[in-house]
């Protein structure tokens, strides 16, 4: 056999393994569904992630993220500023802060189309908690967010929606459409 031969066989022989290989990759992964992927975390981070998700009793890391990310994009769809949404807004704030509770009331009250209901609780000596029932066009609630979290002295303000709403609000009657 010439070396010229010998060399053409040696190559063909490894273009055929190397495809053997990437197939049985390829249906390995696509059998299996997902793509794997590295996430980089701090260790203090990684371990309050790793104490929750065992509290919530999730089985892995990897399904406490992908619920994460569920949720995320959850959020992420209801982009249309004029959907009729409802949710709530979760509020902690200092009340001792010098103009907050004006502040706060005043906002409030500016946005009775939208605020369906308010619970307040003390959480210490200084700090409440306020869970407000909001239901809207999705800007509207996201406008009222913006504005009660940037009253000086709130701590943390985020609005969660729940669903879309019907938009019957029985207190002023049912939307004309
Ligand atoms: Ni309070």
């Amino acid at each position: 056999m010439s070396r010229v031969l010998q060399i053409c066989i040696m190559f063909i022989l490894s273009v055929c393994v190397s495809i053997s290989f990437k197939s049985r990759f390829f249906i390995y992964q696509s059998m299996d569904g997902v793509t794997r992927i590295g996430v980089s975390l701090e260790p203090e981070l990684l371990n309050e992630f790793d104490k929750i998700i065992q509290k919530k009793g999730y089985v892995s890391r990897s399904e406490a993220i992908r619920d994460l990310v569920r949720d995320s994009l959850a959020e992420n769809e209801w982009k249309n500023d004029k959907d009729f949404m409802c949710g709530v807004i979760t509020m902690v704030y200092d009340h001792d802060t010098n103009g907050l509770s004006d502040k706060l009331t005043e906002i409030q009250h500016n946005a009775l189309q939208t605020i369906a209901t308010t619970i307040h609780m003390h959480l210490d000596h200084d700090k409440c908690l306020e869970i407000i029932a909001v239901q809207g066009e999705l800007g509207t609630l996201k406008q009222l967010t913006s504005d009660l979290g940037s009253i000086k002295g709130v701590l943390r303000c985020k609005l969660t929606m729940a669903a879309k709403s019907t938009g019957h609000l029985h207190y002023i009657g049912v939307r004309s459409d």
